[in-house]
Formats: C-alpha cells, structure tokens, sequence
C-alpha cells in the first residue's frame, strides 16, 4: 500500500499551482526552503490542449485555467514550461530541500479542440502512438449512462466508466492503459519526482490505483512514492473518500468546508464559531489524519462556494495558520493567481503560456505571508506533538499547546482580546514567532509557575510560541 504522511520533521507543502517551471525553481530556492517547506507541488506537466482562437469575435476565455487538466500526450510540454525546464526545476528544487509532487492527470485524456501546447495533432479518441478508440470506456460498452457521461455521481459504475465533463475516459482497468499511465510517472520519479495528486481518483477507483500504484518505481530517496488522492465527498460505498484510505492519503475536502464554516460564518451564525474546532480532524468526522492531505482551499474549492479564499484576506490567512498549528493531515499551504471569473487563465502571454510569478501583481503568494512561513517554523518545531491543553471563549477565541513544545492563541474577532490561558508550559518567557520572527522582537509571553499566561491576542491574528523560543 502507498505510505501514509510523514511524521513530523519537514513535512510543509506549498501547492504552487499553475506557476511556471523557471518560478518555481526560484522559489525552492529563495523562499521555500530557506523557510521550513519541505515540498511543493505543481500543476500537471504533461502536453494539454491548447485552444485555438474561435474567430468569431467571441470573448469567451482562450486559455483558461483548465486546459492543463486534458491530457494530449506525456511528454512535457505544458503552459508551464518544457521538459529541459521541468527537469531542471527538479533537480534544483530538491538541492533547495523542497521535495516536489505533481499532479497527475491519468483518469482521462481530452474533451475538445485538436492541437496541443507541444504541437502535437489529435481527436478526442486518438492520441497517435499512445491511445486509440480501444483504450476508451466510449467504446468498451462499460458506461451505462444514455449521454455516455457522468449523469449520477452517486452511481458506481457511472463515475468509473462514463466521462466526467466530456472528458474521453481512459480504461484504466486494462493492462495496457494502466503500463502507459506507470510508464509516465516513472518516467517523472525517474527526474527526481516524490510523489502524485491523482486528479479525478474518484473516477479511476480503488482496484485500478492500486493496480498502477504496484507498477511505480521507488523515488530518487529510495522512498515508496507520495500518493494523494483526489475524492470529492458525499460519494456513498466505495465512493467515499473513507473508502480510498486504504490506497493512499486522501485530499481533505471535506475539511475544507468545517474551516469555511468555523471562520467565515461568525458571528452572523455563532455556530460556526472558531471554537468548533475542538472536534477538527478525526473526531468531526473527517478521514484518519495520517491518510489525509489537508488544505484550506485548493484550485477548485476556491471557485466553487466550498472554501475560504484569497479574497477573504486575514480570514484566509489566519485559517491558513490553524491549519498549520492544529496537527491534523499533512498540511499544504495554497498560493496562485488572483481572478475574477472562474475559468480565468493565469497571467499569460497570448499563445497561453504561463509568464513568471511575480507576488502582488496577478500572484498571491499567500505561501510568503509573513504570518503564514512564522507557522510553519512554529509546525517544524513541535513536530509530532499531540494537541493539549484546549481552551476557548465559546465563540472567536481559542488556544492550544502540542504537548510541551509550544502553545498559540488564535483570535477570529475584528478587536484585540486579552485572554488568560493554561499553556502547559513551564515558567519563563517566551519569543512570539509570529511579531518576532527569529529575533525576538515582538511580543513576549510571560508564563508563570503554574503554567498560565495572560496574552493579548490582534484582531484576526495569532500569537504563537515555541518552548526552544524561550528567552
Ligand atoms: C472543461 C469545461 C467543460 C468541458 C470540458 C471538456 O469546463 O465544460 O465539458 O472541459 O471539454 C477542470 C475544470 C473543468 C474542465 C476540466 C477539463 O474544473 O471545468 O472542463 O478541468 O479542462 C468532480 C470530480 C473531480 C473534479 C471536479 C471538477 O469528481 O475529480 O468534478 N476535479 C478534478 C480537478 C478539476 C478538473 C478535473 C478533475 C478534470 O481538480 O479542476 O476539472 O481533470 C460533486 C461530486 C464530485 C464532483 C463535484 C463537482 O461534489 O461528488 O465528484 O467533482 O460535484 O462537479 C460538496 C458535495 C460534493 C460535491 C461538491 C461540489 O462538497 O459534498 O459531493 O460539493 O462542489
């Protein structure tokens, strides 16, 4: 079976989605590692669609976003760059400590057009010298639905076999599909690659990931690789992300939407306050946290109405500094391209491809908050701690310690507020990562000899200290 999240140590991923391969490289470099991330992980590399202009006069969106999720042909040909910059982004990303994970589009190939960003020329069921008509569920016979599409998400055999979107379905239950799709990663672990995000694993189901799973080659680390599927919830049976724990970690979506609700709905609805997040993990029903890859919002969940997004701006930030505190699922930090309509493309030359990240204009870098790297050094440092020590004011306020090595505070109110607070912690005083950064400069936690602390809290802020902070 694909291995379960690491246990404490470097295990912060920032999902730089859709940056370029030249941006991404810089930013192993110059950000990621030398602030406490050990991995990153990018858009599909593989050659998509590339649309061409309609000539109709239209302003429907050229090149959105989601052209890179059509897979035309595994060479590396992409938005992102080719496979010279891909490899090298790599090799210079893991000299930098970050290990890299890539999002792998294998449950379909494409739904339209007939020219990809690598040039090459295809229909919708014939991709020349790697798929043709009998490598698709269209023509096996083994979707059952009349439109040959998904037109029931609840429906089994519907959400294996029958297209999802249109998109040309692959039968990854043939031996055939599934060495093409090995080849591919391999191929990827082969450059220096640590693991996938399995786009639409819902779709492409338990007995065939494992099946290919079993056909991966180790990682460069001599490591089984990272396997993080994609599983909508609200799936019955086997269609649960419940039921894919067994085949890997799985993407916590469902948890995307109790941090939605416990930061954003207060205090228009008390109940979603920040103090329900006692119960946030395993005990509020959501998959084992070893199994878990968890997020505040990803590239879908921030368009669809589920998750808190850049737009939420201290909200996001400071549920983005939970997530990092709290312990549960390995926890990956999301940081792209600020937009207006959903099927926006990111910042691009006019052929489609990606131009370089630059934070403030068309990039968030929500990743560089200087709040948001403070919590991951906070994360590094308390490692596999168990949370101890809850305590929260019943709605906006809550504090926390892991076990004794190190103890926040989290205020969701738009005014300060004083708390005082068991911390666990012996007596001393204590650096504030976040106002303090490494040197100490900010605010300073006085614990006394029982272990209690009196701290002022900012509004929409988080006080956080480490036991090796100690003065
Ligand atoms: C584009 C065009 C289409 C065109 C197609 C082919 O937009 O009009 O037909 O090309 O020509 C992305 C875009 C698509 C785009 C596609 C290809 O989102 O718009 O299509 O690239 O370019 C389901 C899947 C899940 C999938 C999600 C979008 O299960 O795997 O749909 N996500 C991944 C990617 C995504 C990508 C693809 C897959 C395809 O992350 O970006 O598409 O590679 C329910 C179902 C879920 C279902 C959702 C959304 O979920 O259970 O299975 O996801 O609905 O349809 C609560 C409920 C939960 C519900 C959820 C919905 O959480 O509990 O049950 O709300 O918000």
């Amino acid at each position: 079976a694909a291995p379960s999240n690491p246990v404490g140590g470097r295990d912060v991923i920032a999902n730089l989605w859709e940056w370029n391969w030249p941006s991404v490289a810089r930013e192993c470099t110059t950000q990621l590692g030398p602030k406490g991330y050990g991995g990153v992980q990018v858009a599909p590399p593989q050659d998509s669609v590339k649309r061409q202009r309609l000539g109709d006069g239209s302003d429907t969106i050229l090149h959105p976003w989601w052209e890179v999720y059509q897979a035309v042909d595994y060479a590396l040909t992409s938005r992102m760059g080719n496979e010279a910059q891909f490899r090298s982004m790599v090799s210079t990303c893991r000299r930098a400590g970050v290990k890299v994970y890539v999002d792998a589009v294998v449950n379909h190939m494409t739904g339209q057009g007939d020219t990809s960003y690598g040039g090459v020329k295809y229909a919708r069921y014939d991709y020349a010298g790697l798929y043709g008509q009998g490598n698709f569920h269209k023509y096996s016979g083994d979707c059952p639905s009349a439109s040959g599409g998904i037109e029931d998400f609840n429906n089994l055999q519907q959400v294996f076999n029958c297209e999802l979107v249109g998109l040309a379905d692959l039968r990854t239950d043939t031996s055939v599909v599934r060495s093409r799709v090995a080849a591919y990663l391999n191929k990827l672990l082969g450059y220096g690659v640590s693991g996938f995000r399995v786009d639409a694993a819902k779709h492409v189901g338990q007995a065939d990931l494992d099946a290919i799973y079993a056909r991966l080659h180790d990682t460069k680390d001599g490591t089984r690789p990272y396997w993080a599927l994609e599983v909508f919830g609200g799936g019955p049976g086997r269609l649960a992300p419940d039921a894919f724990v067994r085949s890997g970690v799985v993407l916590g979506l469902d948890g995307v939407k109790q941090l939605k609700s416990a930061f954003k709905s207060y205090p228009t609805d008390a109940a979603g306050s920040i103090a329900t997040l006692r119960d946030f993990g395993e005990d509020s029903g959501l998959t084992p946290s070893r199994r878990t890859l968890s997020f505040v919002q990803n590239h879908d969940t921030e368009r669809n109405g589920d998750a808190l997004s850049y737009k939420d701006g201290a909200t996001n930030r400071l549920a983005t500094q939970y997530l990092l505190a709290a312990g549960y699922g390995r926890p990956q930090v999301y940081s792209a391209f600020s937009f207006t309509t959903a099927d926006d493309s990111p910042p691009a030359t006019p052929d489609g491809m990606i131009t370089d990240a630059a934070c403030g204009s068309g990039w968030t870098c929500a990743h560089r908050d200087r709040g948001v790297t403070a919590l991951v050094r906070w994360h590094n440092g308390v490692g596999a701690a168990p949370q101890a020590h809850w305590w929260d004011d019943g709605a906006n306020v809550i504090a926390f310690s892991r076990g004794d090595r190190g103890w926040v505070a989290m205020n969701n109110n738009t005014v300060a507020r004083t708390v005082r607070v068991q911390t666990g912690l012996a007596r001393g005083r204590y650096c504030d990562v976040v106002t303090g950064g490494r040197s100490c400069s900010g605010t300073v936690v006085a614990v006394n000899g029982s272990g209690v602390a009196r701290v002022t809290v900012p509004a929409k802020g988080t006080v956080a200290v480490l036991a090796a902070s100690r003065r």
